[in-house]
């Protein structure tokens, strides 16, 4: 099975898929990124590459996601990409990811792409206040993306947010179940859990 998870950058999508796989044995359960699939922009220069549009859905590897997410579900294993968001760039290494029972799929905009949602067991939106976002995202950049606050700040206002509101806010429509705050709300993590247990080692064949 495949459940999507969508929402906004600092939302709490991979706490959430984080959390669900606490509860869910490793052999039955992978995780993929979207942000894995970010197009390697290696043959601009370093300058040119910050000033991508890293939030408008052609960003992403779309047609290289699909395919990934359909191997998985045909029991067949993937190379997973790496992507620098240091260097924007695609690295040589990739992650070897072995299908399983139930596949994880988080990103921004996993629901913008009617191939992926035509796949999707669940669907689900993570809906958090855009305040805590923006500061979730400034902690996460300057930290571990090698930014300055004020290249975050520059970056969430003039691209981030309105891409946000043009192209991930509207998916939520396309939601089975809207959870706010997170991984940090136990009881909508609790729910799905019970649900993934129930559907292990169902199978069918979609693509
Ligand atoms: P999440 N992103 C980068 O900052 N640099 C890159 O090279 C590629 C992506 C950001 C992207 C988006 N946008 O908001 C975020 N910008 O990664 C999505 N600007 O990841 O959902 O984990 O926040
Ligand atoms: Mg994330």
């Amino acid at each position: 099975m495949l459940i999507g998870i969508a929402g906004g950058t600092g939302s709490g999508k991979s706490t959430v898929a984080r959390a669900i796989s606490r509860h869910i044995h490793r052999r039955n359960l992978a995780i993929v990124e979207q942000d894995a699939y970010y197009r390697d922009q290696s043959h601009l220069p370093l300058e040119e590459r910050k000033r991508v549009n890293y939030d408008h859905p052609d960003a992403f590897d779309s047609d290289l996601l699909y395919d990934h997410v359909c191997k998985l579900l045909r029991r067949q294993p993937i190379e997973k990409p790496v992507y620098s968001f240091e260097q924007h760039v695609r690295l040589p290494e990739t992650v070897h990811v072995e299908a399983r029972d139930v596949i994880v799929l988080e990103g921004i905009l996993v629901l913008d792409d009617k191939r992926l949602r035509d796949l999707m067991d669940i669907k689900i939106y993570v809906d958090t206040d855009p305040d805590v976002r923006v500061i979730r995202r400034i902690l996460r950049d300057v930290r571990y993306r090698g930014r300055t606050i004020e290249a975050v700040i520059h970056q969430y206002l003039t691209v981030v947010r309105p891409m946000h509101l043009e192209f991930v806010e509207p998916t939520k429509r396309y939601a089975d179940l809207i959870i706010p705050e997170g991984g940090r709300n136990q009881v909508a993590v609790d729910i799905l859990v019970a649900k993934i247990r129930s559907m292990i080692g169902r199978t069918d064949s979609r693509c």
